[in-house]
């Protein structure tokens, strides 16, 4: 089976694909039909320990953001999501859940309030952009929606916020986590947010101009020498650690909300309405029947999960592990999956089911790993 990718104008390169490929990049996936750096020198588990001491800079252009603008954009960003938005504030980011009408999942957004009447959606990978046009108009909304020329470069790590402080003053270290300013970068004014797809602490620069890209790369890779920098991407080994679930890989239109751990984001009982609540609700009400976990299986290394691995408690099929990856250190492999009701509990002993055919002993676990 070939890697390599055809690449064609379908799939999109960013603002910092040029410098991605000088620093030395492996490979790439795509994600909302542009590039996303896969892998970089010399291996998954070096980038781990890396990222958990020093600083990473990383081309999440591919979170595109979804823009909702207008004197219904709150009404239809709430009509979205059963997250309860009426708190939200101008500068606050809030991870939703996006359903549809029987309440699968559609995508996990990070949504941004820029102004009570301006949004964005910062999506994972499924087509929100066609899907926000289509509800907007079927309502009768007076909106405009479009995909605005935003790319972040995610610089993650504990030796983040030093480093940003260095260019973008000490009010950046005000910042508190999920919510986001503006700063200053070549005569334009940045939105930079505290957050990212790890849990290894670090910040999110929404750049608004791609001609400055390969200037903001290099301007932060720079200054970063001193704390010991490197390209990097979301590594699979600690997102799967830190419960940092990815969309379409986790979960699909197939699950609903409640069975992705997402229940705390919402809001079933609250007086504004959303789409698919009424199904949401009927979920709720039988409870879910499979959940999000972790298992930890094996005691060697096992290639990275192409296919779904079947999870077994005796001869009876109760999860598919989706995601999964060698933790260095729990010495384990570790994945997660939904599990059935009634398998759930933490401790549960399983059998993992190799690409290979292989049994592995393992049992499941609580995410986040501590
Ligand atoms: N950053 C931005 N956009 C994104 C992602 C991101 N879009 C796609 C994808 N990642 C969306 N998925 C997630 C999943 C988890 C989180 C963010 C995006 C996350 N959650 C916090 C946590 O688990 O601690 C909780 C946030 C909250 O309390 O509201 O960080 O990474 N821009």
């Amino acid at each position: 089976m070939s890697s390599g990718l055809l690449m064609t104008r379908r799939i999109r390169r960013t603002p910092y694909t040029a410098k991605v490929e000088a620093a030395g990049v492996r490979g790439f996936t795509v994600v909302n039909h542009m590039l996303l750096p896969k892998a970089f020198q010399p291996s998954l588990e070096d980038d781990y320990w890396h990222l958990r001491e020093h600083v990473q800079l990383w081309d999440v252009s591919t979170q595109r953001q979804v823009e909702i603008k207008g004197a219904d954009a709150a009404k239809l960003c709430q009509w979205m999501t059963p997250r309860n938005l009426s708190n939200a504030k101008p500068g606050d980011c809030l991870y939703v859940p996006l359903i549809d009408e029987n309440a699968g999942m559609v995508n996990d957004p990070v949504l941004l309030k820029l102004a009570n009447d301006h949004f964005w959606l910062s999506i994972a990978d499924s087509d929100v952009l066609l899907w926000t046009k289509g509800l907007a108009l079927g309502k009768g909304f007076e909106v405009s929606i479009g995909e605005p020329d935003v790319s972040p470069l995610a610089v993650q790590g504990p030796k983040a916020e030093n480093l940003l402080a260095t260019l973008f003053g000490e009010n950046i270290r005000k910042l508190r986590f999920f919510k986001f300013g503006w700063f200053e970068f070549e005569g334009t004014k940045q939105l930079i947010a505290r957050s990212g797809y790890s849990k290894q602490g670090g910040f999110e620069i929404y750049l608004n101009g791609s001609h400055l890209g390969e200037k903001l790369w290099d301007t932060v890779w720079d200054a970063g020498l001193e704390f010991n920098i490197r390209p990097g991407c979301p590594n699979l080994i600690e997102r799967i650690e830190a419960g940092l679930y990815s969309y379409g890989n986790e979960f699909t239109f197939d699950n609903n909300p409640l069975e992705c751990g997402l229940g705390t984001y919402c809001e079933l009982d609250g007086d504004f309405d959303f789409i698919g609540k009424s199904a949401l609700k009927k979920i709720a009400d039988q409870g879910p029947a499979r959940q999000m976990r972790g298992v930890v299986y094996g005691a060697e290394k096992l290639p990275g999960v192409a296919i779904p691995l079947s999870v077994l408690v005796e001869a009876k099929t109760v999860g598919q592990i989706t995601s999964g990856a060698w933790s260095p250190r729990l010495k384990r492999n570790i994945g997660t999956s939904m599990i059935d009701a009634g398998y759930w509990n933490v401790g549960q002993p399983v059998i993992v089911v190799d690409a290979a055919g292989q049994k592995h002993d393992g049992e499941v676990i609580k995410l986040p790993v501590s």
